[in-house]
């Protein structure tokens, strides 16, 4: 008996893996916390979303370690850009979504001290399918050279 089970496991595990491969699991990857430079801002979220086998919606993006987290996306209006909040982003069957710098984004507040020592932040993406996908997301400190290629336009 117990041998049959863990036969069946690796099945499983096989399957799991291969299903990985060709693309058609719902995942998220890439997700990175740029920390404000400024204390009291809010910091700036990004990932990537692969889209399943169905199209589903991703309806919430949530952390116990902060006070708030919204989903925006920034968008153009007369030439100048501004920050639009998003209930729901729709992530189609297949398909790549990006949480990127200019586009969709993730806007953090409070995130926790501990959180912020440890240089990661767990996180739990929910979608319209019932799927809770939780990522640690990698905190990236102010001065860390991905930082330091955008000018302080605020100095101390
Ligand atoms: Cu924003």
């Amino acid at each position: 008996m117990k041998k049959q089970l863990s036969i069946f496991f690796a099945g499983l595990a096989a399957i799991f893996l291969t299903s990985c491969g060709q693309g058609d699991v719902l995942y998220v990857s890439d997700v990175v916390v740029n920390l404000s430079p400024v204390d009291g801002n809010p910091s700036s979220g990004y990932a990537r979303i692969h889209g399943g086998t169905e199209d589903v919606t991703l309806i919430s993006v949530t952390a116990d370690d902060v006070m708030r987290m919204e989903m925006h996306e920034t968008v153009e209006e007369d030439g100048m850009a501004k920050m639009q909040h998003m209930e729901k982003v729709l992530i189609p069957a297949g398909k790549d979504v990006k949480f990127e710098p200019g586009g969709k984004h993730l806007m953090i507040w409070g995130i926790g001290g501990g959180s912020v020592a440890q240089g990661t932040l767990k996180m739990i993406f929910m979608f319209s399918n019932d799927d809770r996908i939780q990522v640690n997301a990698v905190i990236n400190k102010v001065g860390t050279p991905a930082a330091d290629t955008k000018k302080a336009d605020k100095p101390e």
